[in-house]
């Protein structure tokens, strides 16, 4: 089941810069900062509502986030869905065909348990589940 937009991920080619220009033009303040080795990034969160945005710079250019800058430039990385149960999304994906990107879940940041779709069968949008401890 789907709970809510947990946060949409946004590639940022300067993290420090990035937060300074949300914090200036939206009047929003970073409420978590994290780096994320697993998945190649340093995160920072805005709340918005009951979703966050989350800015990312990658840490290092063979990284998902850092090839995506290459090749595609600053914007809109990902939608994450928050979910009830990440396994049951996961094999409801899996049984309507979309190639899981994890083949299990992983740990996110806020100690959350991750998943990703391929953007190739979801529409060229890469989609992330989140499911909150
Ligand atoms: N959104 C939409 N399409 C994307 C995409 C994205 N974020 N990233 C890649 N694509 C597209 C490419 O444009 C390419 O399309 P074309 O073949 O038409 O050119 C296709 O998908 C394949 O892309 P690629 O450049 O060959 O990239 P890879 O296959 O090496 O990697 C992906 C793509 C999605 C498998 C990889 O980025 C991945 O594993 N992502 C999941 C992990 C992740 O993104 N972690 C960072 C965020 C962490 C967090 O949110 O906590
Ligand atoms: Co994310």
């Amino acid at each position: 089941v789907i709970l809510d937009i947990d946060h949409i991920g946004i590639a940022v080619p300067d993290l420090k810069d990035a937060v300074e220009r949300y914090g200036r033009t939206l009047g929003v303040e970073p409420i978590h900062r994290e780096r994320v080795e697993d998945q190649g990034v340093e995160e920072v969160l805005f709340a918005v509502g009951s979703s966050f945005i989350q800015l990312l710079g990658a840490l290092g250019a063979d990284t998902p986030v850092g090839a995506f800058l290459e090749k595609r430039g600053p914007g809109v990385h990902h939608i994450a869905y928050r979910v009830d149960d990440v396994a049951a999304a996961m094999a409801r994906l899996r049984d309507e065909g979309v190639r899981l990107i994890d083949e299990t879940p992983r740990r996110g940041s806020r100690d959350t348990l991750i998943a990703f779709a391929h953007p190739k069968d979801m529409g060229g949008v890469l989609v992330e589940l989140v499911q909150v401890p």
